[in-house]
This record gives C-alpha cells, sequence and structure tokens, in this order.
C-alpha cells in the first residue's frame, strides 16, 4: 500500500462524489462507518482491528473524524471513526455517499442510553443513502459486570415493523477491547459482506 498518498482522496463524502466513484483505488476499498453514541468505544475498536494487520496503517485525524487504513487481504480497508456527541452526530450524514458497510457501536453497559442510541441508530439505517449495506452492531463492553445480555439488546435494537427500512445484512456481536473478545468475529462478517457486494 502506498503509505504516502492523501488518504483524504478514499473519503466517502462529497470529496468522493466529486470524483467519481470509477476510480479503481476506491472500488478496491472495503469503506466502513464506524457510528455510535460518545464513549460508546469506536476509537478503541477501531484501534484494535488495524492493530494486527502486517501493512502499514495509515491515519488522518481531524476534528470531528479520524480515518484508520490498512491492508486487507489484497484490499485496503478504510475505518472512518466519527466522534458520536449529540451536535456531531448532526455531521454523519455527510460521510454515508460510498459507504459500503456500517459498524455501529452500542456501550452494552450503559442500559440508560439504549434508546438514543437506537434513535441515532434508526436515522443512519433510514437513510437513502445507505439503504441496503450491511450493518454490524457491535455491543462493546462485554468484559464488564454492567454488560446487558446480548438477547436484550437484539430485541431493543431489531427493526422489525420499521416501515422506513428496507432489509439489509444484520448482525450483532458482543466484543470487548480489553480482552479482544468478539473482535475478529465482528469484522471477519463485515468483511465478508461488503466484499460479496463489491467484488
Ligand atoms: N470496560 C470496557 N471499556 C472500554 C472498552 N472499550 C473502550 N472502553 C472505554 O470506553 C471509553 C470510550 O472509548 P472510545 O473508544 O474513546 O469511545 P468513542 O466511541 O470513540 O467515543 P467518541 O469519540 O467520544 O464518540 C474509554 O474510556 C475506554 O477505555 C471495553 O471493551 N471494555
Ligand atoms: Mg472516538
Amino acid at each position: 500500500m502506498d503509505s504516502t498518498r492523501d488518504i483524504t482522496f478514499s473519503c466517502p463524502g462529497t470529496l468522493y462524489a466529486l470524483m467519481g466513484q470509477g476510480d479503481s483505488r476506491i472500488k478496491n476499498e472495503i469503506t466502513v462507518l464506524v457510528l455510535g453514541l460518545d464513549g460508546a468505544g469506536k476509537s478503541c475498536i477501531v484501534e484494535k482491528l488495524a492493530k494486527p494487520t502486517k501493512g502499514n496503517i495509515v491515519q488522518h485525524r481531524a476534528t470531528n473524524y479520524q480515518v484508520t487504513e490498512f491492508a486487507q487481504g489484497k484490499r485496503t480497508a478504510a475505518l472512518w471513526d466519527l466522534n458520536g456527541g449529540k451536535e456531531e452526530r448532526n455531521l454523519w450524514r455527510h460521510y454515508y455517499l460510498g459507504t459500503k458497510g456500517l459498524i455501529f457501536v452500542v456501550d452494552g453497559t450503559q442500559r440508560d442510553r439504549f434508546k438514543e442510541a437506537k434513535l441515532a441508530l434508526d436515522s443512519v439505517i433510514e437513510d437513502e443513502e445507505l439503504q441496503g449495506i450491511p450493518c454490524l452492531i457491535f455491543c462493546c463492553k462485554s468484559d464488564s459486570s454492567d454488560f446487558v445480555d446480548i438477547t436484550e439488546i437484539k430485541n431493543i435494537f431489531s427493526f422489525e415493523g420499521n416501515p422506513n427500512i428496507h432489509p439489509f445484512p444484520l448482525h450483532f456481536e458482543a466484543c470487548s477491547t480489553f480482552t479482544g473478545d468478539g473482535l475478529a468475529e465482528g469484522w471477519k462478517w463485515i468483511v465478508d459482506e461488503v466484499t460479496k457486494t463489491t467484488k
């Protein structure tokens, strides 16, 4: 991978649109948005996902997001980790175009924020730009004694009966960035799903 190239060229948002979707580098990229409420564990997850790779890890930081690129087999994974603060969530939609997969991170220990997280996830999934893309829900902090049972989290985050949402591949994975549990399994699922649709 050419670590010197300007990483902003892989931007799935406005810049991507300006460049056109025929660019082979972009076509060959597993561009995944990593969203979720503030403090859910997004940045810790991205760090752990990128670490085991042997190739270069290229990082680009801006005020409200961080992009991490690394080799994923013969392709490149670009993880767009957007900040999850209340005001910053309004900016998420600017990054939807060109996204091939979504990782939504839920803090599995914060039952009192599940409703807020579900509302945020609904608004993402209902967006026209993201219809049909695979969505991995990482239920983070499974190492904690406060971690809510995954079955309960699945029930709360279910999309059944929402008329605004078309069917899409969905997978829940409990994980911990402290122990590493679930990270490889969840990552494999989203890579496989994105690969199916973007070969
Ligand atoms: N117990 C536990 N804590 C974790 C785990 N992963 C992350 N944390 C903690 O959760 C806090 C928030 O993690 P971040 O990764 O910064 O959260 P974020 O989702 O990127 O938050 P924003 O950037 O504010 O949107 C930190 O204090 C981490 O130490 C985990 O697997 N288990
Ligand atoms: Mg973060």
